[in-house]
């Protein structure tokens, strides 16, 4: 049957199964918007492409499919690029179709012309540039397999104006992907399994470091068994977090720059680290010359390239995860780690849980509070969607994931003004689930004008701006290693409580820990979004830091006495 460029697009985006997009309209891409019309696809209308991207990452985060963005061309895809970065490093699977002019017109400057595909190269997993109607299909359906086949990331289609506008016959099933010609085979050898396990049911002193990877491979349960089987305990990057169940015994919080001071020493101090789907990020290892010197390493990686890039490891198993753990169980020995385990106990010291739920209401509101009392508010079921800064560490310390996928985080870029669309995608690929935005009072002015979307197209997120007045993260690394001299950080700030009024949606402000709870109970009740503006202590630091580059034990702790006590009780 006889289609345009256009219709092809939304017929292969309808055959991929896809039922939203998230976009934002202009010339080069009319033709498409136009066609869509006749398509059973929600189309949520944004309000800068940036969050197109990040709605699209977050959509994807939230429910291992791939989300999908769509803008013109020139300053429409230009204004992707910051989504499709954050996408990247964080091996999120997205699809961002753009339009181009006319493919006549390229090379000329045409009116909003840009090499997207060039600007994007060394930020997606792989780009087309699509100048024929004939070319859309098969390149929307090989850019939906590289998105999501192996380690997930974006990729871009850009789609000339006149290819949209041209017919050709549509036929789905030809424009299945083509076998790739070679493809090595970097499946570990049963030798390296032999290793690996004798490296394991020896060792006295494991530690699992649990990354996003488990995620994607989708066996959490399968992680839970073996760490249960051997006895060995478990943390997580900051990705990795949802991975294993907060609550479980062998559960150890965070690593890495702003982990728990007690998993730092303990990576310190093991003789086997078992990396699951994690790829050793600096702000995971600290300096590498000094990083878990007594441990043996096994890598597991989907990606090959991952294998020795920051970490020298002893045995790299390159594959899915999953597939990697069902070939090891067999021949993991059941383990009794207690000795080691009570080890890392005494580590914890007192410093072992922040006991913020005991401390008396001194009349400040601190960060962790709100986040403490928010995740007691939600029984810890919520999807997070957090931004950047200090209060995205304080929400991985505070609050306590069970599940997978219920943070969502932009780690790898660090991008500021991810927290708002992204949970607007959370919140349209979960209708059911619980969303709430934490935010940075910097980084929700970043993208804020989410508002409006969230307004015309009826998305229920809650969110709880931390109000610090400062770019506080900024201002901490200011006041340890700049001499407390606060060059651009300090913020004048609108009252957020009424901008979100000015969009038709709630705004509250929470000035004192006792309206916390009651707060954060009566939004939930309302069916739609409601903003919180919590106006928390502005010089509050997160703790423990190891100052980038330093060796991984070397933190800085909380000075005592401490604005909050850190003790071994917590509910
Ligand atoms: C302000 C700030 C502070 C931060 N502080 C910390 C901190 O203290 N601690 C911390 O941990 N992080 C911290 N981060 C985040 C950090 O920068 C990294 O983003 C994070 O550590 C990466 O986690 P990851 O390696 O688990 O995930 P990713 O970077 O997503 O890597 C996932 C890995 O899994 C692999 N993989 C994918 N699919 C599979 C599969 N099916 N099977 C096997 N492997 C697979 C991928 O190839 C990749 O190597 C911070 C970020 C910011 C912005
Ligand atoms: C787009 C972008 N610009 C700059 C930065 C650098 N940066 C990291 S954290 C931070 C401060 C964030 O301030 P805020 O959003 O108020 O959160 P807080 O740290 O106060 O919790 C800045 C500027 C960044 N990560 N992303
Ligand atoms: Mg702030």
């Amino acid at each position: 049957m006889k289609r345009t460029g256009a219709q092809i697009i939304w017929e292969s985006l309808v055959h991929q199964g896809v039922t939203d997009v998230f976009g934002y309209p202009g010339g080069a891409i009319l033709p498409a918007y136009d066609a869509m019309l006749d398509y059973p696809i929600r189309h949520i209308l944004v309000r800068h492409e940036q969050g197109a991207t990040h709605m699209a990452d977050g959509y994807s985060r939230a429910s291992g499919k791939v989300g999908v963005a769509v803008a013109t061309s020139g300053p429409g895809a230009t204004n992707m690029v910051t989504g499709i970065a954050t996408a990247m490093l964080d091996s999120s699977p997205i699809v961002c179709i753009t339009g181009q002019v006319g493919s006549k017109l390229i090379g000329s400057d045409a009116f909003q012309e840009t090499d997207i595909t060039g600007v994007t190269l060394p930020i997606t997993k792989h780009n087309y540039l699509v100048t024929r109607a004939d070319e859309i299909a098969p390149a929307i359906r090989e850019a939906f397999e590289v998105a999501k086949s192996g380690r997930p990331g974006p990729v871009l289609v850009d789609i000339t104006k006149d290819a949209q506008q041209a017919s050709c016959e549509f036929d789905w099933d030809a424009a299945a992907p083509q076998a790739p010609a070679f493809r090595p085979d970097l499946r570990p050898m049963s030798g390296d399994y032999k290793r690996a396990l004798e490296l394991i049911n020896s060792a006295q002193r494991p530690v699992i470091l649990a990354g996003h990877g488990i995620m994607m491979s989708g066996c959490m349960d399968l992680v839970r068994q073996f760490a249960e089987r051997a006895d060995i305990p478990v943390t997580s990057t900051l990705l990795g977090i949802g991975s294993f169940p907060a609550s479980h015994p062998l559960d150890l919080g965070m690593m890495g720059m702003h982990g728990e001071a007690w998993v730092n020493m303990a990576i310190q101090e093991a003789d086997l680290l078992l990396a699951f789907g994690m790829r050793f990020d600096d702000r995971v290892t600290g300096n590498l010359k000094t990083y878990a010197l007594n441990a043996r390493k096994i890598h597991v990686d989907i990606d090959a390239a991952e294998i020795n890039k920051n970490v020298k490891v002893d045995i790299g198993l390159v594959g899915d995860l999953k597939e990697v753990l069902e070939q090891l169980m067999p021949g993991l020995t059941r383990g009794d780690r207690a000795a080691w385990i009570t080890h890392i106990r005494e580590l914890r010291g007192d410093s072992a849980v922040r006991d913020i739920k005991n401390m008396p209401d001194s009349g400040h509101l601190y960060a962790a509070h709100v986040i403490h009392d928010l995740w007691h508010a939600t029984g810890g079921n919520a999807v997070v969607v957090t931004d950047v800064g200090q209060h995205q560490m304080w929400e991985a310390q505070y609050y306590r994931h069970e599940r997978p996928r219920t943070l969502i985080t932009s780690g790898g870029l660090g991008t500021m003004g991810f927290a708002l669309p992204a949970a607007i995608g959370a919140k349209v690929a979960c209708p059911d689930a619980e969303v709430w935005v934490v935010a940075g009072d910097g980084g929700f002015q970043m993208t804020m004008p989410e508002l409006g979307t969230i307004a015309q197209e009826d998305i229920d997120v809650k969110v709880a701006i931390i109000n610090n007045g400062y770019l506080g993260m900024v201002r901490q690394w200011q006041e340890f290693f700049y001499e407390r001299r606060y060059a651009a950080t300090p913020l004048l700030n609108p009252d957020f409580a009424k901008i979100a009024e000015a969009y038709g949606l709630q705004g509250r402000t929470v000035t004192q820990r006792s309206d916390v709870i009651a707060t954060v109970e009566e939004a939930r009740t309302h069916r739609r979004t409601v903003v919180i503006d919590f106006r928390v202590e502005q010089e509050d630091t997160v703790y423990p830091m190891v100052p980038a580059g330093a060796d991984l034990h070397a933190m800085i702790r909380r000075p005592s006495p401490a604005p909050i006590v850190e003790t071994g009780a917590d509910a």
